[in-house]
């Protein structure tokens, strides 16, 4: 009779841990990012614009089809490497996420999105650019940043008509963002009437760069783009600088993030990096991205490197979808998702209906005393 009762009690109020009960409604929301390897500091970034927007969804209290919903991260790490991203996307599959974020890298993004389409499962990649991640037909992917074709193309055309470039080498690391941003970069300084005067690769691994910076520099470049991250990066800025290479350097959102002035070790002159980030804001959407820095930095005490503020927002379009839905089941929500209007820290997110943002913008960033500066937000 006692054992009875006992049941009856805990199928009533059910609690775990202390805060889960029968009457509310669990939801499970993946991210998956590098969070070791040379892209850790990156995917760290990432995981953390998660785990605010989860904290504050839960410190605020969200009803889903009138149920109080208990949001749960499920962090997982792909290392950038595309097997264990597809493992990390099967393990979060298998986990039944409502919906993840996610991931980092296009070379991770791009396989693992065949996944969770097959699952049914809404995933929007808060970094992936690489444009193939919204040409597959899958109606479960999203990204809420700009992609390669736009953000190569802007980078090629300021090349040539702003930092008048005259001989332009280029650089990729061999991934599919790498030799995609490359690519575009190099159509478009074509395009514009500039002169590509050498096209050299690496990997996403590599440090020692002097075989192809010793024969880029046989060609005098005024300007070196280089299609990659900023691990990479960095060391390459440190070589440049020991070969005697005075090029402007240019490079992706990859390269584009507040760590990269301490890979170069001090190397970078004043205004010699010009990048992009794929987003931005400007005029009177600044005041939320900036207050967004600054509660960032006091709850997880570091800056922000590049991406957390577009995971954050990609968290928050997700829940913003089932509570129109009134529902967290994927098949329920995922039509609000492809017609969501959400007003976020990184500016208005909604969805083309390829599942790339509308009206994406990219900002123009240079770096001076080791700090990153805004040039220009351009659409
Ligand atoms: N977009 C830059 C870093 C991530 C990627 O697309 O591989």
């Amino acid at each position: 009779m006692q054992v009875k009762l006992n049941l009856i009690a805990g199928a009533a109020a059910l609690l775990i841990g202390g805060a889960v009960y029968a009457q509310d409604l669990v939801v499970k929301i993946g991210h998956v990012g590098p969070t070791s390897g040379t892209a850790a500091h990156l995917g760290k970034d990432n995981e953390m614009g998660a785990r605010m927007a989860i904290d504050e969804l839960n410190a605020k209290g969200v009803t889903i089809g009138g149920k109080k919903a208990k949001f749960e991260l499920l962090a997982e790490d792909d290392a950038s490497d595309p097997k264990q991203g597809t493992a990390a996307a099967q393990k979060l599959v298998d986990s039944r996420v409502n919906g993840v974020i996610g991931h980092l890298n296009s070379g991770t993004t791009i396989p693992a999105s065949k996944l969770y389409s097959d699952a049914g499962i809404p995933q929007i990649s808060p970094s992936a650019t690489n444009p193939k991640y919204t040409r597959n037909g899958y109606k479960t992917a999203f990204r809420v940043v700009a992609d390669d074709v736009h953000l190569g193309g802007t980078l090629g055309k300021y090349a040539v008509q702003q930092l008048k470039g005259k001989s332009i080498a280029v650089i990729d690391d061999r991934t599919a963002y790498g030799q995609g941003v490359a690519d575009e970069f190099e159509k478009a300084v074509k395009a514009a009437g500039g002169k590509a005067v050498g096209r050299e690769f690496t990997n996403d691994k590599a440090t020692d760069f002097t075989a192809i910076l010793t024969s880029l520099k046989a060609k005098n470049p005024d300007i070196v783009f280089f299609g990659g991250m900023d691990a990479v990066a960095g060391p390459m800025l440190r070589q440049m600088k020991q070969l005697g290479i005075n090029a402007k350097f240019m490079g992706g959102d990859g390269i584009c993030s507040g760590e990269l002035p301490k890979l170069a070790a001090g190397t970078m002159a004043d205004g010699q990096v010009v990048c992009a980030e794929a987003g931005g804001v400007e005029g009177e959407g600044k005041k939320s991205m900036d207050d967004f820095k600054v509660a960032f930095k006091k709850k997880f005490n570091t800056d922000v490197q590049l991406y957390a503020p577009y995971v954050y927002d990609a968290v928050n379009v997700m829940v913003s979808a089932m509570v129109k839905a009134g529902s967290a089941d994927p098949a329920k929500y995922l039509p609000e998702l492809a017609k969501i209007n959400h007003k976020g820290v990184t500016g208005t997110i909604a969805f083309d209906d390829k599942g790339d943002i509308k009206n994406g913008a990219l900002t123009l960033y240079t770096y001076k005393g080791g700090n990153r500066e805004q040039i220009a937000v351009v659409r």
